[in-house]
């Protein structure tokens, strides 16, 4: 028998609105074995997802960067040769003084994405613009049409406790695939339906996993979430199942909205959704019936031209039935402003308005290739540290974002864990230490808990954390700032200190503090977050973000998607897989064999027209290119839609480029962010001949 195995706390820092508080099994300073999720944690109870349980498979990874590097190659080529720590900053440090100088303060923009959610180790980056006039950055590419949608209603980025769903009669994940994307979310409703007997309904593209252990299963057109919601709340007015004290009190709900809403029936929305009337009906009385109905929005159905207005529309639905007055009732989207974190220090937080110019990360292409609106008017961007971000891969418009990486005159720094294809343009490549080697605090987005971060592991070779490289580079370049003398340790704590009031090394001991609202608050029943304190049936769609022109002032269809026609007859959706997190763990051995190769899902109906066999090579496009992969014959969508999970490397596909090719960016109505799942396509069987060349 070997000695007991040490167990130490720490949390996760990936893009999962699980944010998962870690036990990890500590062999040695350098080691780990297996990482469970925490028993104490009421979200997390205990379950972690696979791709982190095996994360020895990821820190001890042996394609790790290890050593910062110079590129010796062309950009994008992936050939670099050894260089020190000091040569790479004082190389970093000189190049944005001279782009600064020549071009001003604003040609040097520092990038950033959700591979870390640390406070400190994600945000902390954005002292950089605020130190140095550098530009800032709008994070758009996650959750900005979801975010958009559900402020237009409630009014703020929270809602009931995900955890109540274990109290709840009929739970309905909405647009989202927890199974994948937030595992945990799963115990609480077996939970539910073991104790209360509660029924699951999932409202989704396609037949998703989550689908497969539902009650019900609904399957949409994609784009029509909106049509769905409109015609439920007809049959709930029109039944008599809507508290309507609950709406005279609570909401802006008036007879302009009774009128508008009792056009839109189950037969109107059939021909737009694809779903039976029947069956919208039925669904809508269940729905209204329950009290407890507790739904859970996913991100998924905001990614359309339409999303945003598609989460307004099904944001309403317990605003009618006034479920939010139980527990277990209501709703839930993000928790992404409960936090009350003084980010003086970690952000440099008093000095935000010193950024004029901020960015659009999703429009990166635009950005890079000169884009004058994507300027905003400003100078070009002509350096740029790019930091947990993908970007070459994940963006939309990637052919924009390659060209625009390419440019000879454009300095990138790309800090990363590995050689990812955004790592292969970088002048200099620095090596990134991982959540396990430093200190952080995650917000978790899709509950309540700040969880709390502590160093297992020594440091790995040379990599650094991302708050040491900004600090070493931010002192190379004369910013003065109290947080720039500091290790992560010590701004962990002194953010925890002024925050809440504890030290790292007590919120340790438990490993998350709980911020959540009282249920009054949680449920809005003192008041939506909105002057009035009503919720908006109505919004207001122009305070919310500068693209609302067209936007419906109430609950609807908007017919705003990609158009389908005779050149682009399908529609492309690419949610997310569910072994890799966006592209992290795409390099893993386990994730890798579990996924297989990129798959496109593709109906009977539509193989039949096409001619596409099951396990055949085939071609999807639009007019941005085209991206090649393989057929696998499934009825799990309707007819016309083609799913294509999971964002993978290049290398895996058989022409060599990824599906963000196919992807536009032009900013999702009214606040920006990128449709992923709203694509018109033409599907081909690719010739033998064209498949063997790519191979
Ligand atoms: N395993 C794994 N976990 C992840 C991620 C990952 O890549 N892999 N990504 C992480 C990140 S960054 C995020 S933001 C979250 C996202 O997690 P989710 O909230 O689950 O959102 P998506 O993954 O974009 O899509 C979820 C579902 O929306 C569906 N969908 C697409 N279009 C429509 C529509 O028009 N209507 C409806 N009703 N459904 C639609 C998709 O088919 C998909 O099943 O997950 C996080 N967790
Ligand atoms: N087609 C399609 N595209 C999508 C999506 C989709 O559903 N479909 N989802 C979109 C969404 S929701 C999102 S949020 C974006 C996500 O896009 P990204 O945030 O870019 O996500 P990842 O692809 O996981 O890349 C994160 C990178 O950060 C690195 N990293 C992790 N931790 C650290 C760290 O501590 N320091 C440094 N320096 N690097 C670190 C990882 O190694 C990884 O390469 O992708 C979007 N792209
Ligand atoms: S990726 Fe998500 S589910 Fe997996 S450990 Fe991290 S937070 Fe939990
Ligand atoms: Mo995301």
């Amino acid at each position: 028998m070997s000695a007991e195995i040490e167990i130490v706390r720490t949390a996760c820092p990936h893009d999962c609105p699980s944010a998962c508080a870690l036990e990890v099994e500590r062999l040695s300073p350098t080691r780990i074995g297996r990482i469970r999720g925490a028993a104490n944690l009421p979200f997390t109870a205990g379950v972690v997802c696979e791709k982190v349980g095996r994360y020895a498979e990821r820190v001890h990874h042996p394609d790790r960067l290890t050593h910062p590097m110079r590129r010796i190659g062309a950009k994008g080529e992936g050939k670099f040769e050894r260089i020190s720590w000091d040569e790479a900053l004082d190389t970093i440090a000189a190049a944005f003084d001279t782009a600064a100088k020549t071009h001003g303060a604003e040609s040097v923009w520092p990038y950033h994405s959700g591979g870390t959610l640390g406070i400190v180790q994600r945000f902390g980056m954005e002292r950089l613009s605020r130190l140095l006039g550098y530009s800032g950055m709008k994070g758009t590419i996650c959750v900005t049409p979801g975010v958009s949608g559900w402020q237009a209603g409630v009014g703020a980025q929270r809602g009931a406790d995900p955890v109540e769903i274990e109290a709840a009669d009929l739970i309905v994940v909405w647009g989202g695939n927890p199974v994948h994307t937030n595992v945990n979310l799963m115990n609480h409703i077996q939970k539910a339906r073991k104790t209360n007997g509660a029924k699951l309904v999932v409202v989704d593209v396609y037949r998703t996993s989550t689908m497969a252990a539902a009650d019900i299963g609904i399957v949409l057109n994609p784009g029509t979430d909106g049509a769905l919601a409109c015609a439920m709340m007809q049959v709930m007015l029109a039944e008599g199942m809507a508290d309507e004290t609950f709406l005279a009190e609570l909401t802006d709900f008036d007879t302009d909205v009774r009128t508008h809403l009792a056009e839109k029936t189950p037969e109107w929305a059939a021909e737009i959704t694809g779903i039976p009337a029947a069956e919208i009906r039925a669904f809508a009385r269940l729905y209204g019936r329950t009290a407890k109905s507790f739904l859970r929005l996913g991100v998924g159905f905001t990614r359309s031209r339409n999303g945003a207005s598609n989460m307004h529309a099904v944001s309403c639905l317990p605003a009618i039935t006034g479920a939010w007055r139980h527990k277990g009732g209501g709703a839930f989207f993000a928790s992404f402003d409960i936090w009350n974190l003084d980010t003086t220090l970690a952000h440099a937080a008093d000095l935000a308005d010193n950024v004029t110019r901020a960015l659009d990360q999703s429009r990166i292409g635009a950005v890079l290739c000169g884009d004058e609106d994507a300027l905003a008017g400003g100078p070009p961007v002509k350096a740029m540290l790019i930091q947990n971000s993908n970007t070459a891969m994940v963006a939309p418009d990637s052919a924009a974002v390659r060209r625009g990486l390419s440019r000879e005159d454009l300095f990138v720094c790309v800090h990363e864990h590995f050689m990812t294809p955004t790592a292969r343009y970088a002048d200099i490549l620095l090596p990134a230490a991982m959540f396990l080697e430093l200190d952080d605090i995650y917000m978790g987005w899709g509950h309540t808990a700040l969880t709390i971060g502590p160093r297992v592991l020594d440091d790995h070779a040379e990599c650094r954390s991302n708050l040491d490289v900004v600090n070493a580079l931010a002192k190379r370049l004369g910013a003065d700032h109290p947080s720039l003398s500091m290790s992560s340790e010590t701004l962990v704590d002194a953010t925890l200190q002024a925050s809440k009031n504890v030290s790292l090394a007590d919120a340790a001991k438990q490993g998350w503090i709980d911020c959540g609202p009282d249920f009054d608050d949680a449920h809005f029943l003192t008041g939506f977050p909105h002057p009035d304190g009503r919720f908006r049936f109505k919004p207001d769609w122009a305070a919310i973000g500068p693209y609302h022109d067209g936007m419906p002032s109430m609950p609807d269809h908007w017919a705003a998607t990609d158009t389908i026609d005779a050149d682009r007859p399908l529609r492309l959706v690419t949610p997310p897989s569910r072994t890799y997190l966006n592209t992290s763990f795409s390099e893993t051995p386990g994730s890798r064999k579990r996924e297989g190769r990129p798959t496109a899902l593709v109906h009977p109906q539509d193989a039949a027209e096409l001619g596409i066999a099951d396990g055949g090579k085939i071609r999807i496009g639009n007019g941005k290119g085209e991206v090649r992969l393989h057929a696998e014959i499934s009825d799990t969508a309707k007819p016309g839609v083609v799913i294509s999970e999971g964002v993978w490397p290049d290398d895996a596909f058989e022409g060599g480029i990824g599906i963000n090719l196919l992807i536009d960016a032009t900013p999702v109505p009214p606040a920006g962010g990128a449709a992923f799942h709203d694509t018109a396509i033409w599907l081909k069987a690719a010739a033998e001949e064209i498949a063997d060349a790519a191979d």
